[in-house]
């Protein structure tokens, strides 16, 4: 419309409105002080919904310089213009003119005033206690088997459908944070399930009470949490502020963790923090900086010879304590997805510009490189025998592929073809088959297509409608069910038998995201995320 305003007003004001231009463009390419109240509208009408209205983020994440000091700002300008691949972000090239686009994105690499910041007492003083622990049954308030019930997000309105995985029926169904991300993890014993919202609120939920216990912010953009067995530990990485932040089960901070190189000069994002059960430790990935980090919660770990981690923090002294201060293993490359071999002894790691490594956590060091392309989704890798050995696939987010990897020589055994660029790969030890989507493809995310796990060959595509999108498989605790998501806002979750790879029912949902079987996850299957 703003041409149009343009074409239909007075001689007098189109002589102004040239007048200004030039002034403007006299300005340029400085600041322009005359564009700021112009970016931040254009901010409150395009963006603020996604990335809140202060730019501390919701949905997308925060639009602050400390957040975009990786990203130059031409390659910021084609992000708004284009989109990004692999999120929600969408296009606007065609919404904002191109100086109105500039001047949105150089608005957003200036500071917000006051600073924002989440300090230890901002997550204490945001902590909710929503019932007294006292007053919790100790045992299920429902028939259900407690070991194979369903989490569905729902992010069409914000909600999780508690499933009977062996009735295929919902039996509660509750409001959750804004935008959970990531998968929400679960105790040993499958009575407290720990969610994270992308804006920093952790939720502690009572399945056997079917109740939300506690919560807390542990940031203001959080990417996911990681929870010990007992449940004493809880662990959050954090994209804003650059923490790692340490929750003890009952959501009271432990620490926040600065997140910097060794020697304290580079901040970093946590890409991801996941918990490693025979390590006892959380380890995390970060985004900025060339480290991966382990983090042990056994209260009798070995303390660390300073001079040996180089911690700056605690060079002082000879010793760091182990529990609870990270270990470093430092690289030559940013590790920022991976995926953990069964033990747990190593990693399997990619950056987002496809950069694969493998890393030993008992050596702490890269031991291999990986022949990767595009974007590999190593989080969401599985592993299976094959052939007398055992291997790891995973999807490629930028390369329509499912990528199989030998696991005691790092080779590719096989690049499977798929439609598209897919996000999630699923299987289950009981089931010969693998599903994976073709989300990232716009023609191809109705499909699902279901490799054979020994000739690694697609056998079967599973399809909903033309543009809507199926994605997202997880397996009942026996193997027996496969249930997908109609990624559609009058969604369903579609249950599959997993051997005849029929259709057998549909539950009405709203956009369902993630599901996740509490069996599949505290054992950790090995056709499952972790
Ligand atoms: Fe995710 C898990 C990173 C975008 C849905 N996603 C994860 C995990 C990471 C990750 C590191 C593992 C954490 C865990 O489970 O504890 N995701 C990223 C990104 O970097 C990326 C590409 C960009 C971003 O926006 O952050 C991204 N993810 C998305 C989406 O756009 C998805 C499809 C929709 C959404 O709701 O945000 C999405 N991510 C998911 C889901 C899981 C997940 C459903 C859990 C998968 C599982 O089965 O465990």
């Amino acid at each position: 419309t703003y041409p149009a305003t343009v074409a239909n007003s007075s001689v007098y004001v189109q002589s102004a409105a040239l007048l200004l231009g030039v002034f403007l463009l006299s300005l340029a390419p400085a600041a322009r002080a005359a564009d700021v109240p112009d970016a931040a509208r254009s901010y409150q009408q395009h963006c603020a919904a996604c990335h809140g209205a202060d730019r501390l983020g919701g949905t997308g994440p925060a639009l602050l310089p400390e957040n975009l000091a990786r990203l130059r700002k031409e390659e910021a300008q084609a992000v708004v213009r284009d989109g990004r691949t692999a999120t929600q972000m969408a296009a606007f090239g065609a919404l904002i003119p191109p100086d109105d686009l500039a001047a949105l994105v150089a608005w957003i690499y200036t500071p917000v005033v006051p600073a924002p910041s989440w300090s230890e007492a901002d997550i204490r003083a945001s902590r909710i206690q929503h019932v007294d622990p006292a007053t919790l049954a100790a045992k299920p308030i429902f028939s259900a088997d407690p070991m194979n019930l369903f989490l569905v997000v729902e992010t069409g309105d914000h909600h999780v459908s508690v499933l009977d995985g062996d009735k295929l029926e919902r039996i509660h169904r509750f409001q959750s944070r804004h935008a959970l991300h990531g998968g929400p993890k679960f105790t040993a014993d499958g009575r407290y399930v720990f969610f994270a919202s992308r804006d920093g609120w952790i939720t502690k939920y009572d399945l056997w009470n079917l109740k939300v216990v506690t919560e807390v912010r542990g940031g203001i953009n959080t990417r996911n949490v990681a929870v010990s067995p007992d449940g004493k530990y809880v662990a959050v990485a954090n994209y804003l502020p650059h923490t790692l932040v340490l929750l003890d089960g009952d959501l009271n901070l432990l620490k926040s963790i600065p997140v910097t190189d060794r020697e304290g000069k580079a901040s970093s994002r946590v890409s991801a923090v996941y918990e490693a059960t025979p390590r006892k430790s959380f380890v995390a990935a970060l985004k900025d900086v060339p480290e991966v980090w382990e983090i042990s919660f056994d209260p009798a770990a070995q303390d660390i010879p300073a001079g040996f981690v180089h911690d700056y923090k605690y060079r002082e002294g000879a010793f760091i304590p182990g529990y609870l201060n990270p270990r470093r293993t430092e690289l030559g490359q940013v590790l920022d997805d991976f995926f953990f071999t069964q033990d747990y002894s190593t990693v399997l790691g990619a950056s987002r510009e496809g950069v694969g490594q493998v890393v030993n956590l008992d050596v702490r060091r890269k031991i291999a490189d990986l022949p990767l392309d595009g974007m590999p989704h190593l989080g969401s890798g599985i592993s299976w025998e094959w052939r007398g050995r055992r291997v790891m696939a995973s999807t490629n987010l930028k390369a329509a592929e499912v990528t199989v990897i030998d696991l005691k020589d790092w080779s590719v055994v096989k690049r499977i073809p798929t439609r598209g660029p897919g996000f999630f790969l699923r299987s289950h030890e009981n089931s010969p088959y693998a599903f994976v989507d073709s989300m990232m493809s716009r023609e191809a995310k109705n499909t699902l297509q279901v490799i054979d796990k020994q000739t690694l060959e697609i056998v079967k595509e599973l399809k909903a409608a033309p543009g809507q999108t199926l994605a997202h498989v997880e397996f009942t605790r026996d193997g027996r069910y496969a249930l997908a998501s109609l990624w559609e806002m009058d969604g369903a979750l579609i249950i599959y038998d997993a051997q005849t790879l029929e259709e057998v029912k549909r539950i009405p949902m709203k956009k369902p995201v993630g599901k996740y079987n509490v069996w599949n996850k505290i054992t950790r299957e090995e056709g499952t995320s972790h």
